[in-house]
């Protein structure tokens, strides 16, 4: 009897512990809908990146802002966070014909600029990512749209495939202007062709519907 209750104790435990495990996990708690409209998956199965999935290792990471800017900024990912926090149902659309509609959250292009503050003669802005990719977006375009940099999809952090620590959310352009892993924003008054757009792909990139 104290044999079988010893059992039912350790079955208990081991049922607890494994709810808890599921509760905890970034995919138990994946937001599916918002606003009434289905959201992608988090997690997919392909990757298209240039030189696949990305290990940024955190502790090491800085956002480094430059060109030409007043205050060049180097700053860790906590600091990023510190930003008020936005969020926003987008749609990405790929040049390969496929396009998924995701939760984003992150944090004000804008915002992250100021900190810099941007000098006079700013036409451009360079993103450059951890596996060499980069692209660039016109700042008249990046300020109209109030664009962000997502931290987050579906309420998940980002992760290895997805980007991390941060994804540019470049609403309205080819997926190709998302740059994910994002490691060095730059302000220029000069145009700049991306990893793409100096392989023939429109600079300007406006999906079109
Ligand atoms: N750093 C980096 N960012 C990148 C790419 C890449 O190869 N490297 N590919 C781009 C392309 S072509 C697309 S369609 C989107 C895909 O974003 P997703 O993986 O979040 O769907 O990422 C973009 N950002
Ligand atoms: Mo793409």
């Amino acid at each position: 009897m104290n044999k079988m209750k010893y059992l039912i104790w350790i079955l208990s435990m081991l049922i607890a512990m494994v709810a808890i495990a599921c509760f905890a996990t970034e995919a138990g708690r994946e937001i599916r809908e918002y606003q009434g409209k289905r959201l992608d998956p988090f997690d997919r199965a392909y990757d298209n990146s240039i030189k696949g999935p990305q290990r940024v290792d955190i502790k090491a990471y800085r956002l480094h802002i430059t060109g030409l800017v007043e205050t060049p900024q180097s700053l860790p990912y906590q600091e990023v966070l510190r930003l008020p926090a936005v969020k926003r149902a987008i749609t990405l659309y790929c040049v390969e014909g496929w396009n998924e509609h995701l939760l984003f959250e992150g944090v004000r292009l804008a915002d992250l600029l100021a900190l810099a503050k941007p000098k006079r003669g700013v036409r451009f802005i360079i993103f450059y990512a951890a596996d060499g990719y980069s692209s660039s977006l016109s700042y008249d375009y990046a300020a109209r749209r109030d664009i962000m940099l997502a931290a987050k999809i579906n309420g998940r952090v980002l992760d290895a495939k997805r980007g991390f620590p941060f994804q540019v959310v470049a609403e309205s352009k080819l997926g190709y202007k998302w740059v994910k892993w994002v490691t060095r924003i730059e302000l220029s008054d000069k145009p700049y062709k991306g990893f793409w757009e100096q392989r023939g792909y429109d600079n300007g990139a406006d999906v079109q519907k």
